[in-house]
């Protein structure tokens, strides 16, 4: 008797425990997982979101809308440089009316942004190809060091056509546009490795990884693009 009780105290810890324990996941990677707070998705760096003691059977939706905290009014009109110095309004010039896809990365980056840039290139290529129009975005996150002249050299390295842009000015101004765009960070090396998606006409936002396949984002845009 004594034993089944004992028995019994165990399964009971084992199913009520886990339960109890909070997790948090990635709004775009529900695989994604963590049971302390404050930790980043590695695939799209969104800042892990607590989920119910419940865990979802449902599975989501691959391309799940940001619609829930995103719009297209939240994305400021500040004046920025482009490549070229020529002084552009953020959203008026490169994203109202537009389907975009916006990066984030910094020109003097050893790690991750040589292959977000790579596949930028080849998105454009093959939107080209599919003859889908979108506006590329590319944002420096370390606005001071680069200057448009140091993004003219780096988007002629990744040949760039046009229709993409690169995107730097005013530090005060840029950190207002990454904190807008949900990319802000403290340290530059910190950058998120995540793709903003969307088509500004209908308001239809969502979130890539940067890694993907190019072919994969630009299905993304495609479908963004059908979005009403
Ligand atoms: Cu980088």
């Amino acid at each position: 008797m004594k034993l089944a009780i004992a028995f019994l105290i165990v399964l009971l810890s084992v199913a009520v425990i886990p339960a109890q324990t909070s997790r948090y996941s990635c709004p775009m990677h529900p695989e994604v997982t963590s049971t302390r707070k404050g930790r980043k998705c590695p695939k799209c760096g969104m800042a892990l979101t607590r989920q119910s003691a419940q865990p979802k059977t449902e599975p989501e939706p691959e391309n799940k809308p940001a619609t829930d905290s995103f719009s297209s009014l939240k994305i400021p009109d500040t004046p920025v440089l482009d490549q070229s110095g020529k002084e552009l309004n953020f959203y008026s010039d490169l994203v109202k009316d537009k389907v975009v896809a916006i990066n984030f990365v910094f020109t003097t980056c050893t790690a991750i942004c040589p292959s977000l840039t790579a596949t930028f290139r080849r998105v454009q290529q093959e939107a080209k190809t599919r003859g889908l129009e979108v506006q590329l975005i590319s944002v420096s996150v370390d606005p001071t060091t680069d200057t448009p002249e140091r993004l003219k050299d780096f988007a002629a390295k990744f040949k760039a056509e046009p229709g993409w842009t690169f995107v730097t000015g005013e530090k005060t101004r840029i950190d207002a546009v990454l904190q807008a765009l949900g990319a802000a960070v403290n340290n530059r090396n910190d950058h998120t490795p995540m793709i903003l998606i969307g088509n500004a006409g209908t308001d239809y936002w969502t979130r890539a990884y940067g890694l993907t396949s190019p072919a994969k984002i630009v299905d993304i845009l495609a479908d963004a693009a059908k979005r009403q």
